[in-house]
């Protein structure tokens, strides 16, 4: 088989360079690990950011987002038991985001893949990258006892954090960044009505807490927890009940509670790879960064990965003009690195920190207050939540 572009991993990022690609006449194909059923069972980012929303337009999937998605003008933050509003209309000249899981997104991605006869194998087992430092690279991978190859001229590895794409790069050449946060997000779905309109995001001194929605009927909140906890330990109702004691009274006194139809949690990491790119393999999403969801930046500085591809490929392959591709890393890693400084600075601002001495509690406290007295503070925030420009 030959392709112009193979894409590894079959996430948001993977359909949609696929999709993109596919509509300006470049032939892809994505490998993904699992099955569909499986991909679409992950819960995951819940905020788009304007510049993802326009992407989905563009890519053609963008229909029932728009028609189910809820603009948000701003979200609240609770703290010592009063809850102070982000005007992000107000302070990002008239920006906005989008509620709209990744779920339902990724759903729709896939829906129109199949619309356009997109080539998308699943279960595709041992998928590994070959020659990538050479102009004829090559991918394989395994479909049951079959061994099938696929050559391409790039390969792109949009296949996340675990995949194999990034450690497809010599070890000489890769720098990683990491930062680990000592707690974890533990999550719950519950098909209750949001208890507020818009998010809340939650600082208080037993931990961290953020109440978010995938609808108006489908609410999703969290609960910082220690790396020790495991799911089993808690009940809904214990969660229902510590999260309840880390909201103001009036906002616990409305939420409504529910059974859980999914819960987990999630460990916290920065983490960033560079170079972006190796040969004919470009590493997009979470295969090259990964930040902690405080900020809500994962999903959102995938896209902007996607878009640098997306304009380096069709750039390369209808003009001859390779500025794009050998400048995709410089650029992309540019703005990777703003949303990491965000959601760190987010993580830093909301979290409880056990180990911090009550100086460093005290300089945490002041950080939300400033963002609050000044309208120059209150615009990065609003600036960096909404998404810098492309
Ligand atoms: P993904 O990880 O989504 O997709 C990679 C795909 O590659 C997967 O389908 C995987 O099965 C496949 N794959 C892996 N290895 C492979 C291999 N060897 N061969 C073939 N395929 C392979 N972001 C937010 O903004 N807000 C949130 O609240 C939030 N919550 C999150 C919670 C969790 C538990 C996790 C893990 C992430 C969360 N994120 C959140 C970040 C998340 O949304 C990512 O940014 C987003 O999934 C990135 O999309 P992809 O880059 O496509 O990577
Ligand atoms: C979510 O709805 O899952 C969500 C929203 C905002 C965040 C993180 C997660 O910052």
């Amino acid at each position: 088989m030959k392709v112009q572009v193979c894409i590894i991993g079959g996430g948001p990022s993977g359909l949609m360079l696929s999709q993109l690609l596919h509509l300006q006449g470049i032939e892809t194909i994505v490998l993904e690990k699992y099955s569909r059923e499986h991909v679409l069972s992950r819960i995951r980012a819940g905020v788009l950011e304007h510049g993802f929303a326009k992407l989905m337009r563009e890519a053609q999937c963008g229909e029932r987002m728009d028609r189910e998605g809820e603009i948000h003008d701003g979200f609240e933050i609770a703290h010592d038991g009063v809850l102070d509003r982000v005007d992000l209309h107000k302070y990002s000249g008239g920006n906005s985001v989008l509620v709209y899981g990744q779920t339902e997104l990724t759903r729709d991605l896939y829906e129109a893949r199949d619309k356009l006869g997109g080539k998308v194998v699943h279960n595709a087992e041992d998928v590994t990258p070959y020659d990538i430092n050479t102009d004829k690279p090559y991918v394989t991978y395994r479909s049951g006892e079959e061994t099938i190859r696929v050559d391409c001229e790039y390969v792109i590895g949009a296949d996340g954090f675990h995949g194999v794409s990034r450690k497809s790069i010599p070890k000489d050449v890769l720098r990683e960044y990491e930062k680990v946060y000592p707690f974890g997000w533990l999550g719950v779905l519950s098909r209750t009505k949001p208890v507020n309109p818009e998010l809340i995001y939650v600082k208080h001194e037993r931990g961290f807490a953020l109440c978010s929605l995938r609808s108006q009927v489908l609410s999703r909140y969290y609960i910082q927890v220690p790396l020790t906890d495991k799911v089993e330990d808690w009940s809904d109702d214990a969660f229902w009940a510590e999260l309840k004691r880390r909201l103001p009274e009036s906002v616990a006194a409305r939420l409504m509670t529910g059974p859980s139809i999914e819960k987990s949690i999630a460990p916290l990491r920065s983490f960033v790879a560079e170079p972006m790119r190796y040969g004919r393999l470009f590493l997009a999403g979470d295969a090259a960064h990964i930040v902690p969801p405080t900020g809500a930046r994962g999903l959102n500085s995938a896209a902007s990965d996607i878009y640098y591809l997306y304009h380096a490929f069709v750039a390369h392959y209808k003009k001859g003009d390779d500025s794009g591709l050998d400048g995709y890393s410089q650029k992309a890693l540019a703005r990777i690195w703003k949303a990491q400084r965000f959601s760190w600075w987010m993580t830093m601002m909301l979290h409880r920190f056990p180990d911090r001495n009550p100086y460093e509690d005290k300089l945490q406290s002041t950080e939300l207050a400033y963002v609050f007295s000044s309208e120059a503070a209150m615009r990065v925030l609003a600036e960096n939540y909404v998404g810098l420009p492309f």
